[in-house]
């Protein structure tokens, strides 16, 4: 039996910070992989080269596992950067603390008002940030949004501990914080700040008066595109360490090489060095942002549900089958680059031609299931834009459709289909809805047109677009009656 990882048992030169006796001026929330393996990494890279409080008080959502684990490690866990070519092993040492926030969400809400907190981050998912895609505002009639704005003490949504922290905050020190998202969504600085002005706006109106003027002189809300594939973790990775290290991780986060992270840097109160790691600073992330949003994400989904429906288990498998490359570089080249300014600085063919080698990483083995997961929140983001954009000049976008019609059948068949065990395995908040509303309606039209017109499964406007709906529903009769290689092919046809 190995020992567990711990400061103590670490080999030197693996660690990427000694942190005895580091501060915390970060709270982090969202303890997944994702954090583990990119915002945690760059401030180890910002630590080693200037010292500063810039440890992490990290708040898992629900997760208790992940959290006891890492409390057994003195909060240090791997990333393996795995590629075809070898696996690197680091232990980014920057957490101070870690925390449950479904079990103590008062500790949350002192965390974020402590004096010494200076930076929230927060990776919650494109599900955790509670707006309504019909309204793209602050969804009111979310159950844990009533209770966060009826009971101060314990709240139990992202937006709701934003806002009790930061009136703790104000009450007891009033100094200046910056509310830094790292999600997938476009202007998540700018959401981020009106989900938080929204919630506030429906509070007392003394404690508006008191919040709103302080938010506007003392909270920054940048925006950030965060990019790197993180995997979830599997025995193989615990395996991998143990052989590496000689140690036990329980919690190792799996990622690819490549890591990207572009940031306004418009910070309140400091921020810690992340160019030390690589970070980009600059005023206009907005086109990376969505240079991201489409090209990778955008085009990921496509692949993970045309995927899955095809049998493939990762994304390697998927992008390996030739009419899902094809599918994703016609989505790509054609339906989401026309509707980008590409930064200065980025090549596209190059960026291109990096994206489909990400996705062929077969030793990353990202899986189609994990990528086509919560895609009612997630193809919100990426593609109602992008389908306008075409729409209003006069096309219909074919393989934007094929992957509204691609991910219906992947969670909500129509009766009688079986989409496979891929799809099966997709969690997401809209299934039971969906399903039910295909199980009940016959026509796959009067389905779509429900899905899309009434359920704004993406935006009011796209779900008004008749012969956008009109092309998804007969999307959806083929890949139900043919397959998804069928479909993509008629997609290409049109
Ligand atoms: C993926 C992302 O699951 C998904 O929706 O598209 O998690 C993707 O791997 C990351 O955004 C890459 O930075």
């Amino acid at each position: 039996m190995q020992q567990p990882i711990s400061a103590a048992t670490l080999p030197p030169g693996v660690r990427g910070h000694h942190r005895t006796g580091l501060g915390t001026g970060q709270v982090h929330l969202g303890l997944g992989n994702f954090h583990r393996a990119h915002q945690a990494v760059y401030t180890a890279a910002a630590l080693a080269e200037e010292d500063g409080p810039w440890g992490v008080h990290a708040f898992a959502s629900r997760s208790r596992a992940v959290v006891a684990a890492l409390r057994e490690q003195d909060l240090l866990s791997a990333v393996l950067e795995i590629s075809p070519g070898g696996t690197a092993v680091t232990v980014p040492a920057v957490h101070t603390r870690a925390d449950v926030a479904a079990d103590d969400p008062a500790a949350v809400v002192a965390a974020i008002g402590a004096e010494a907190t200076r930076v929230v981050t927060l990776t919650v998912t494109e599900n955790g940030y509670t707006y309504s895609p019909a309204t793209q505002r602050l969804d009111l009639d979310d159950p844990g949004v009533r209770h966060d704005l009826r009971d101060g003490r314990a709240p139990t949504t992202v937006v709701g501990q934003l806002v009790r922290g930061l009136q703790h905050r104000l009450r007891s020190h009033a100094a200046p914080v910056t509310i830094l998202s790292c999600d997938n969504l476009s202007a998540n600085g700018e959401r981020t700040a009106s989900l938080v002005r929204e919630f506030a706006a429906e509070l007392p109106a003394a404690e508006q008066a008191e919040l709103l003027p302080w938010l506007d002189r003392a909270v920054a809300f940048p925006s950030s595109m965060v990019d790197r594939i993180v995997p979830a973790t599997t025995g193989a990775h615990r395996e991998a360490v143990g052989r590496r290290l000689g140690l036990r991780d329980l919690v190792p986060v799996p990622a690819e090489p490549f890591s990207m992270w572009v940031l306004e840097d418009a910070f309140a109160a400091g921020r810690p060095r992340w160019e030390a790691g690589g970070a980009l600073f600059t005023d206009h992330v907005e086109p990376y942002e969505l240079l991201k949003l489409r090209l990778l994400n955008g085009t990921h989904s496509l692949i993970a549900y045309l995927g899955a429906l095809a049998g493939a288990a990762t994304i390697p498998d998927a992008v390996a089958r030739p009419f899902v490359e094809q599918a994703a570089r016609a989505v790509l080249l054609d339906e989401y680059a026309p509707t980008l300014t590409v930064p200065d600085g980025v090549d596209l063919d190059s960026y291109v031609a990096q994206l489909f080698g990400r996705w062929a990483n077969t030793a990353l083995g990202h899986r189609t299931s994990q990528v086509g997961g919560d895609g009612s929140v997630k193809l919100a983001q990426r593609v109602p834009e992008p389908a306008l954009f075409h729409l209003a000049n006069g096309g219909v976008p074919q393989h934007l459709a094929l992957t509204v019609a691609a991910y219906l059948c992947c969670v909500a068949p129509r009766p009688g289909a079986d989409p496979g065990p891929h799809a099966a395995a997709m969690r997401d908040p809209a299934r039971e809805r969906l399903a039910e509303r295909s199980a009940r309606t016959g026509s796959t039209r009067a389905f779509v047109e429900g899905v899309l017109a009434e359920d704004h499964l993406l935006t009011p406007d796209v779900g008004a677009e008749r012969a956008f709906v009109e092309r998804v529903a007969e999307l959806v009769d083929v890949i139900t009656a043919h397959g998804p290689e069928a479909a993509a092919a008629e997609a290409s046809a049109a």
